[in-house]
């Protein structure tokens, strides 16, 4: 996938498709069943869930004669909405969104999220605060409790480049844990954001009060935002193992 993470080990030319893919499947068209609506300015996510909820929009789009302008939130969602034939739009033009949609890495039980896990997390919230309502769609494997209890990948934190040793040092000496610079597949170098920033991958080893983390991360300089989304989502459709939809 978009991420290169969503593979579950099974290979979609060969197989059926896979249990995670299905759910992921169900969650997105499920919200734009739900919430897409004629008229509407809609902010379109980055990840491989979201890529079932635009087809759902473009087949709504050609079978309802809908007309939806759409906002990305990443290169990846910018070629998604070109390529499904939906209006292209920015924060220039249409500044007020109606609905975004997106994905997350997890979700607990306050509806917080940690997203980025695809790198995408700055522009994300970028359009999920400017949007009226904020939707998330996820698979089984992202429902939690308490956040790091399902990823354990850390939360991301897009740095501008020349900052990340001392943010790094900065966010460990607060907070504690450990941060790690995100490296491309190949190792050969730093993951460079859609922004041209990188990526620092902080691994908590406690329960903190995210609100107040968020905010502190945020201030240290260099920092451009977290994946931290704390109270952003009006509401999580999650794809289950079972082939049904459970929504918080
Ligand atoms: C982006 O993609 C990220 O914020 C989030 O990490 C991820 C979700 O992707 P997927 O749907 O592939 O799990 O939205």
């Amino acid at each position: 996938g978009a991420n290169g993470r969503d593979s579950d080990g099974v290979c979609p030319a060969t197989s059926t498709m896979s249990k995670t893919e299905e759910a992921k499947r169900l969650a997105g068209r499920a919200a734009v069943e739900d919430h897409v609506r004629n008229n509407q300015v809609l902010g379109i996510g980055s990840g491989s869930t979201i890529v079932h909820a635009v087809q759902r929009i473009a087949e709504r789009v050609k079978q309802e004669s809908l007309s939806l302008i759409c906002i990305p939130t990443s290169f990846q969602a910018r070629q998604l909405i070109l390529q499904y034939g939906l209006t292209l739009s920015d924060l220039d033009r249409h500044p007020e969104i109606d609905l975004a949609i997106d994905g997350a890495d997890e979700v607990d039980a306050d509806l917080n999220l940690i997203k980025g896990g695809g790198g995408c997390l700055t522009q994300e919230k970028i359009v999920a605060g400017y949007a009226s309502r904020f939707i998330v769609v996820a698979d089984f494997r992202k429902d939690s409790k308490n956040l790091g209890e399902q990823w354990h990948k850390g939360i991301p934190i897009e740095v501008i480049p020349m900052a990340y040793v001392p943010v790094s040092r900065a966010v460990t000496r607060k907070f504690g844990g450990a941060v790690e610079l995100r490296m491309a597949v190949n190792k050969a170098g730093p993951v460079v954001t859609d922004n041209g920033n990188f990526i620092l991958d902080w691994k908590f080893d406690q329960v903190h009060k995210w609100s107040e983390v968020n905010t502190a991360i945020k201030m240290i300089p260099g920092v451009v935002d977290t994946g931290l989304f704390i109270n952003m989502a009006e509401r999580v459709y999650f794809g289950m193992q079972d082939g049904s939809v459970s929504v918080r």
